[in-house]
């Protein structure tokens, strides 16, 4: 029997996020962006440490559709790594990666526009043959579903939202049909999309997303006919299928993106592909940890001893950290940055919440507008300003496409 061929799948670097982060003068880049291109230094470095037979890159490499030569610069540099490596690399497209605008290049079109060897760039539905080391495997390439591209005019002009999001689905799903059909069955074979499944787990990034979400269901995946689906779009790294015939796996992102995050491991995803006795395991990278702290000094006599009691017991070196403080109007004048930020000096990012014991908020419902959202703080505008909730949802997607033109422009 021939050996397994070796994948490693991975998704959601959204290369640009810099959140959190600040200008290095030594590399000229965000330091939060070099911690997302640091994570991606790891999965190159497994590759070719591993003899990779196949990167598979389940869409999102930006975070906005025009990414900046620099950040081009940096992607394009890993990807020859692994192209010199010669190790097959597919690249899907996202949703972060394709234009609204089908005439556009997406970020991700230049690798197949240059033709670098050994790359392959999915940016319509297709059935790929890879020829790898250890031999050929069929992987079908389902990139982000754009609406606009598979469904007609006349869907457009006479369906309703709901109706229009389920004519996606269903095309999605015909287009998984299509690639079973036309596969040959003796080859291993690996279905890649980048897109939601209904049964999947969300974190905080679907308040990211621009524009309405295309869900598939878990069933249309379920099929004898793949030994392994590679998925990309949630953050949170998931298995679908238990019974692992085959494996639905969203390997998450690499970084966190925000504190949604917090607790999720981050990793990657490396799989032995062997028709109908696939195994595969999550390989967790070296991500920036996120702390959240919690302080309640409303009864402290010393509210600083106190704050710094509570990180003394907290592991926040080199962390993201969000120290929130609940205090009374009085101590607030004693509890400045200039008194709190000492306390995280070793934090490599420090955000100080405070919790006043005022009413002004409560229409927040006790989160923090720094932390949330375009999308969630109109929502919450809106239900504060008396707007009927059924309303809601048409508000939110007219915003949606002005907050996308505002990405797209960032
Ligand atoms: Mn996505």
């Amino acid at each position: 029997m021939s050996d397994p061929i070796r994948i490693l799948h991975f998704a959601d670097l959204h290369i640009g996020t810099e959140t959190y982060g600040r200008l290095d003068s030594e590399t000229g880049l965000n330091l939060r962006v070099v911690d997302f291109l640091a994570r991606l230094d790891e999965v190159v470095a497994y590759a070719i440490a591993h003899e990779a037979d196949l990167v598979l890159f389940a869409g999102d490499t930006f975070r906005t559709r025009r990414p900046t030569p620099t950040y081009q610069r940096e992607f394009a540099r890993r990807i020859h790594v692994l192209s010199q490596a010669a190790i097959p690399t597919v690249l899907l497209a996202g949703n972060h990666d394709v234009p609204a605008m089908e005439q556009r290049a997406s970020s991700v079109e230049i690798f197949s526009t240059l033709s670098v060897p050994h790359v392959r760039v999915a940016e319509q539905p297709a059935l790929f043959t890879v020829d790898t080391r250890r031999g050929c495997v069929e992987v079908g390439v389902i990139p982000y579903p754009v609406r606009q591209r598979l469904l007609t005019r006349d869907q457009f002009r006479a369906l309703r939202p709901e109706e229009l999001d389920r004519a996606v689905s269903e095309a999605v799903v015909a287009l998984i049909r299509d690639q079973e059909r036309r596969r040959n069955p003796d080859l291993p074979g690996v279905l890649a999309g980048h897109f939601s499944v209904e049964s999947a787990h969300w974190g905080s990034e679907r308040a990211i997303m621009v524009g309405r979400d295309v869900t598939a269901p878990l069933s249309a995946l379920l099929s004898a006919a793949w030994d392994y689906v590679a998925l990309g779009h949630i953050h949170q790294h998931q298995n679908l299928n238990p019974e692992n015939r085959p494996p639905v796996v969203y390997p998450g992102s690499l970084e966190r993106v925000d504190f949604g995050e917090e607790q999720q491991p981050k990793g990657f995803c490396w799989v032995e592909l062997e028709r109908g006795y696939t195994t595969w395991e999550f390989i967790p990278v070296a991500a920036r940890p996120f702390r959240t702290l919690r302080v309640d000094v409303r009864a402290e006599a010393d509210p600083v001893a106190a704050i710094r009691q509570t990180v003394a017991l907290h592991d926040v070196a080199g962390a993201v950290v969000r120290l929130i403080v609940q205090m009374t109007p009085e101590q607030e004048p004693l509890l400045r940055d200039g008194e709190l930020s000492p306390l995280l000096g070793n934090a490599f990012f420090a955000q100080i919440n405070r919790e006043v014991d005022r009413t002004v908020r409560d229409r927040l419902a006790g989160l923090e507008p720094d932390n949330m959202t375009p999308v969630t703080l109109l929502t919450r505008y809106l239900a504060a300003h008396g707007k009927p909730e059924a309303d809601i949802p048409a508000y939110l997607e007219e915003a949606r496409e002005i907050f996308s033109v505002a990405d797209e422009n960032a």
